[in-house]
């Protein structure tokens, strides 16, 4: 294998902003009179925002028109956006910014590839803006993981094939994402033991190892 690039998903990966994700759908679920709690969130991990939405909304039993629905996702955003401006770098996951310096350093063609639409707010929020030679957001597909369609653009926005990409990924759609487009997938987190996952970290810090392991970079 001539692995030459990383491909980083950003939520749960790079920085966490789960938290506000919760905050945000559970404001609307508690007008909606859903019971909407830490374990469905799990579930919205790597999930578009309108695919999100339909989860939550499966918890009960209304049908909405799609207007309707538009609107809830329109709220959720708001509401969610409200908590990213006021984020900082200490969202950041340990060693981060470290990570990145590195692999940057040791020539490693770096990429994010996010299911979010709010992804350059939240490096821009972070910092984290500077450290990569492109970003593939929810901005820029029509499918969101567990569809590869995300981390394809991210590899042929970096001239790479996806058997020269690593993909470091939280969420199990995004494990399945990555194989489904012929990465080499690493699972952390939430992902870790993830059915699928070519290999698996405990922290960010375990990539440059994993990484000299394979062919030296461009
Ligand atoms: P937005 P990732 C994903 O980001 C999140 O994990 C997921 O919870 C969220 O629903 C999705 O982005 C869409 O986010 O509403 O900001 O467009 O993990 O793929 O970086
Ligand atoms: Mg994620």
């Amino acid at each position: 294998m001539e692995i030459r690039g990383v491909i980083f998903d950003l939520d749960g990966v790079l920085c966490h902003t789960d938290h506000y994700h919760y905050l945000a759908w559970k404001a609307l679920a508690d007008r909606l009179g859903l019971p909407f709690d830490e374990r469905v969130n799990d579930r919205l991990r790597g999930v578009s925002r309108m695919d999100s939405l339909e989860i939550v909304l499966s918890l009960g039993e209304k049908q909405f028109t799609q207007a309707e629905k538009e609107q809830m996702a329109e709220e959720k955003n708001r509401r969610y956006r409200s908590y990213l401006a006021k984020m900082g770098p200490e969202a950041l996951a340990p060693g981060a910014v470290d990570v990145l310096r590195d692999l940057k350093a040791q020539g490693w063609k770096l990429a994010v590839g996010s299911s979010s639409k709010n992804a350059p707010l939240i490096l821009e929020r972070t910092g984290l803006e500077g450290y990569f030679d492109t970003v593939a957001d929810g901005s820029q597909i029509t499918r969101s993981k567990p569809d590869p369609e995300v981390f394809l653009l991210a590899a042929r926005k970096l001239n790479l094939c996806p058997s020269e990409c690593i993909v470091v990924e939280d969420a199990v759609a995004g494990i399945q994402a990555a194989k489904a487009g012929g990465f080499f997938a690493v699972g952390i987190g939430d992902a870790a033991n993830a059915p699928g996952a070519d290999a698996s970290i405990s922290g960010l810090k375990e990539i440059p190892i994993l990484c000299k392991k394979f062919r030296m970079p461009l």
